[in-house]
């Protein structure tokens, strides 16, 4: 386990309440790789400094720390210049990784798909390159622990070009990930039915509803970063509604711009999506915190114009749980629900009613089969929820637009069909 001290740098006059979260979260993150906090070190200064980033000055108190608690690593809550990095280490003689590395450490401990590996070796790649040139002690003192979990030191001691030529190997096995992932998306949108994406930051709970709602039993932790991988399912509504349920990876603040771009197939999913599920942790201490940079992250991806609804979990760990919930009888706001117990949920599955199928109506159809053209129409207008082959008619249960599917009137059922 590794000794840590952490170390975040104020610029200018930002807040001193932002640099506070922030650290709090980069202990969390920290934890979460295994660390051991042995002290936190705020420094302010107008801008970093060219060469040690937080001064001469602030280096040498860290050293002092250093010897003082026999840590062994330091962990900056902002990214460093490669060449900064180089020289902390040298003043310093420990290993010092930025938070960037240490979120790319954390996911590849929890890749377990092969499109999970593929992505996650790819940012640590891209991150890695600039950082290879005179191959600092972060690259040649590959021991045990956090921020060196790196694609395997053989592959670091060859050259630029063979790493550039692994690059472009696995930008192509993505490429073709996505392109099928594509395709799955044109079917699913052929389908008509809806997409409703679970997004938030992480360990709040998004996989523990997503096995709620979809039936499924897909891996969670307390750890944080369980799932990397996004999941899709096809499922229904209590009055068999379909609609298909994502499970994306989850968020923190300032996600490294290069797990963005590796990950933006995952991401496409959101993109994609026709409601988005903002899953919250609200008996988090930040909670409020957490939810703005997840809607800062929707905002940059592209997500902001999507309808979205905001889905309060693990009310079962706050005491005024009886009043939360009865906040769900009021239309407006956000969801209260706890995906561990199921209290909750019914409102939820009613909200995701109420957006997903809004303006569609229940009809039933009944269709000559020597009209194969309507149906076929049909199916590129409404939603099919259930058929059946009668001797001389095709009949079938859909939710359309009504404005849609004017002109088939002639072959709509009035009233409740038996079956
Ligand atoms: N008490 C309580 N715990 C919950 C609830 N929902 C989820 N958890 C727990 O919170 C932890 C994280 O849950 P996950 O479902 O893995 O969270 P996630 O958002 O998918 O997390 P990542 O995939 O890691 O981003 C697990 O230990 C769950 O058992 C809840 O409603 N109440
Ligand atoms: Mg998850």
């Amino acid at each position: 386990m590794n000794q840590t001290v952490l170390v975040h740098l104020m610029i200018g006059s930002r807040e001193k309440i932002d640099a506070i979260e922030s650290m709090a979260e980069l202990e969390d993150l920290a934890r979460a790789a295994g660390a051991q906090i042995v002290r936190k070190v705020f420094q302010t200064r107008s801008s970093p400094d060219a060469r040690t980033f937080i001064g001469e000055g602030k280096v040498d108190e860290i050293k002092t720390i250093l010897n003082e608690t026999g840590a062994d690593l330091i962990l900056f809550d902002q990214d460093l210049k490669p060449s900064q990095q180089r020289s902390l280490e040298q003043a310093l003689d420990a290993r010092v990784i930025d938070r960037t590395q240490l979120i790319l450490d954390i996911f590849a401990r929890r890749a377990r798909s092969n499109e999970g590996k593929m992505q996650v070796e790819l940012a640590q790649l891209n991150y890695l390159l600039p950082r290879l040139t005179g191959k600092g002690k972060t690259l040649s003192r590959l021991g045990g622990g956090i921020g060196t979990r790196g694609p395997g030191e053989t592959k670091l001691e060859s050259d630029r070009r063979r790493i550039e030529a692994r690059i472009a190997r696995i930008r192509h096995d993505v490429k073709a990930v996505a392109k099928r992932r594509a395709g799955q998306r044109r079917s699913r949108k052929e389908s008509l039915v809806p997409l409703a994406a679970l997004v938030g930051y992480t360990s709040v709970g998004k996989t523990t509803l997503f096995n709620r709602l979809a039936g499924e039993s897909a891996f969670t932790s307390p750890q944080l970063f369980a799932t990397l991988d996004p999941l899709v399912r096809r499922t229904s509504l209590p009055d068999g509604l379909p609609y298909f349920l994502s499970d994306t990876v989850g968020f923190v603040k300032r996600l490294p711009p290069a797990l963005l771009a590796s990950f933006k197939a995952t991401l496409e999913e959101v993109l994609e999506a026709d409601l988005i599920l903002h899953v919250v942790d609200l008996s988090a201490p930040n909670a409020e915190a957490q939810a703005k940079s997840v809607e800062k992250i929707l905002a940059e991806i592209g997500a902001g114009g999507i309808p979205s609804v905001r889905v309060n979990n693990k009310i079962d760990r706050l005491p005024d749980r009886r009043a939360l919930l009865a906040r769900n009888e009021t239309a407006e706001g956000g969801v209260y629900l706890s995906a561990a117990t199921g209290d909750g949920l019914p409102a939820l599955k009613n909200r995701i009613r109420s957006l997903l199928f809004q303006g569609l109506r229940l009809f039933y159809i009944r269709v000559p089969h020597n009209q194969e053209d309507i149906w076929a129409s049909l199916r590129k207008r409404s939603l099919i929820l259930k058929r059946r082959e009668g001797a001389d008619y095709r009949e079938a249960r859909i939710m359309a637009d009504p404005s849609q599917i004017i002109d088939l009137s002639a072959y709509i059922v009035a009233g409740e069909p038996t079956w």
